[in-house]
């Protein structure tokens, strides 16, 4: 079998076990056959990096890291990729702030991450890498006569053409995704407005079936979902149901209902907005105040940013005002913390929560309304409420679908939760249960894996011309 090489910006290295709030490395904990090769940043930026890579045997897997200057470090993650890429992948052109010097930092750090990874390859390695930080990874490795099979994974939505338009640059980052082999994305939307994108963008080139060809070079986009570890995961939260900390945490509760958020601070899961929501609901249906707590945990994330810092305060406000308005002596409606919650602790907390708030404004796929089902006790099961912005949202379709911008919505979903019979939260959850169960981390990785091992396409019709 073919080495496995998987390449991300950030390596979740032994050396630094402990919670992280990010989905990546646990939905590829199954991708990793003995002898996979992990490359990317180790997290530390250093004056004079080395152009080698550092290497940590970990249980199955090697790591291979290599550090970031400072100026790489702000031109290329903080600046490009956090400051222009993720606003833009996530419709908030508003937020997007492009500099050329930027791009070029960009483009540096992602052919430097193609030199050092080229002296580790074999000739029959598979290639898969991850996310927007690595756009320009494919380009820069055929550029150095790299011709293993290469695959990209992209975890955020993909926008159509006219937000892509856009981005100064957008056509050569376009092109440059013709360095890959397989693209992936987690939806049919964002595969489709990926391919809208390479007919517009590229010109002369034909797509058909999800594939095209262009200055010479084939391409396979396919769907493929992310999803969690779920009959795993619900094991742990049967567990953790007794855990010391889901036991306080019920206590703290003293009977009320507990309604739960879990997030990175980040502006694109419409924080500000849930708490809005959930002050309305207070506001406007009475009945539950002294009956339902919120807990927001909300870990805090590329603390650098300015749009990041903004949020922050805007959240610390809106919690104050709320709290402010409608705490009593023994209640205070809306918790709200910015740590990481270690996993078996967080399966708990989901399980003795009624409701899962999940109101991203834009989200590739969001691992939490997975979680959230999976943890849920199938007699007594709680309510999703999620955004239809969401890629959860394609297939969880028995949550309940919320507008994310419309906070009365959000409460009016709220309130009709809290409300919700047993007999229709059953009904609910067995819909979810089964679209949780059948999207897992695991086949996730196998159908990536299947594509990008084929030599040649799947369908010989999916061998594309260039159009006359
Ligand atoms: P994220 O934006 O990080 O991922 P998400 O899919 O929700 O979003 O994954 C977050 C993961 O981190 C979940 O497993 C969650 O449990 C965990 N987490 C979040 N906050 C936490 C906290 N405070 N404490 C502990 N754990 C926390 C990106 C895309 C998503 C896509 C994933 C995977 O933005 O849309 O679903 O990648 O592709």
């Amino acid at each position: 079998m073919a080495r496995l090489v998987i390449v991300s910006n950030r390596v979740p290295l032994p050396s630094e076990r402990g919670p992280r709030a990010g989905g990546l490395a646990v939905a590829l904990a199954d991708a990793l056959r003995p002898g996979t090769l992990w490359f990317g940043w180790s997290g530390r930026r250093s004056g004079t990096p080395d152009p080698e890579a550092r290497l940590q045997r970990g249980d199955s897997t090697t790591y291979a890291t290599i550090d970031l200057t400072e100026a790489e470090y702000r031109s290329f993650y903080v600046n490009f990729a956090n400051g222009a890429l993720w606003p833009l992948l996530h419709f908030r052109l508003g937020l997007v702030e492009f500099r050329r010097e930027d791009y070029e930092a960009y483009r540096g750090v992602n052919r430097r991450f193609a030199e050092a990874l080229a002296r580790l390859l074999r000739d029959d390695d598979l290639i898969w890498v991850h996310d927007y930080h690595l756009f320009l990874l494919g380009e820069e490795l055929r550029r150095l006569g790299v011709r293993n099979r290469i695959g990209f994974f992209l975890h955020t939505p993909f926008v159509p053409p006219a937000l892509l338009h856009a981005l100064p640059r957008a056509a050569e980052l376009l092109r440059a995704m013709c360095g890959f082999d397989v693209v992936g994305f987690h939806t049919r939307t964002y595969q489709r407005a990926f391919l809208e994108c390479v007919r517009e963008i590229l010109p002369g080139t034909r797509v058909s079936d999800g594939a095209f060809s262009y200055d010479g070079r084939h391409v396979l986009s396919i769907v493929d979902p992310i999803g969690i570890d779920a009959a795993g995961f619900a094991a742990t939260a049967a567990r953790a149901e007794h855990s010391a900390e889901t036991m306080r945490l019920r206590e703290s509760l003293g009977g009320r209902a507990l309604a739960i958020g879990v997030d990175r601070l980040d502006y694109s899961k419409g924080l500000v907005n849930r708490f809005e929501a959930f002050g309305r609901l207070l506001g406007k249906y009475p009945q539950h105040r002294r009956q339902v707590s919120f807990l927001q945990i909300a870990a805090r994330s590329r603390e650098e940013s300015g749009s990041y810092q903004r949020l922050r305060r805007e959240l610390d406000r809106i919690v104050g005002d709320t709290n402010g308005r409608f705490s009593e002596f023994d209640w205070v409606p809306l918790r709200y913390m910015t740590s990481t919650v270690r996993r078996q602790i967080l399966a708990g907390f989901y399980r003795c929560a009624h409701l899962g708030v999940v109101t991203p404004l834009r989200d590739g796929m969001n691992l939490v309304a997975k979680e959230y089902v999976a943890a849920q006790d199938p007699t007594d099961p709680g309510v999703l409420i999620l955004s239809r912005f969401a890629g959860a949202a394609e297939d969880l379709t028995e949550a309940l679908i919320v507008n994310p911008f419309d906070a009365d919505e959000i409460a009016d979903a709220m309130h009709e939760a809290l409300a919700m019979p047993l007999a229709e939260r059953l009904r609910r959850y067995a819909a979810l249960r089964e679209r949780v169960w059948d999207t897992t981390a695991s086949k996730y990785c196998a159908k990536f894996l299947t594509y990008l091992e084929q030599e040649e396409r799947p369908v010989p019709r999916l061998r594309l011309q260039v159009a006359s």
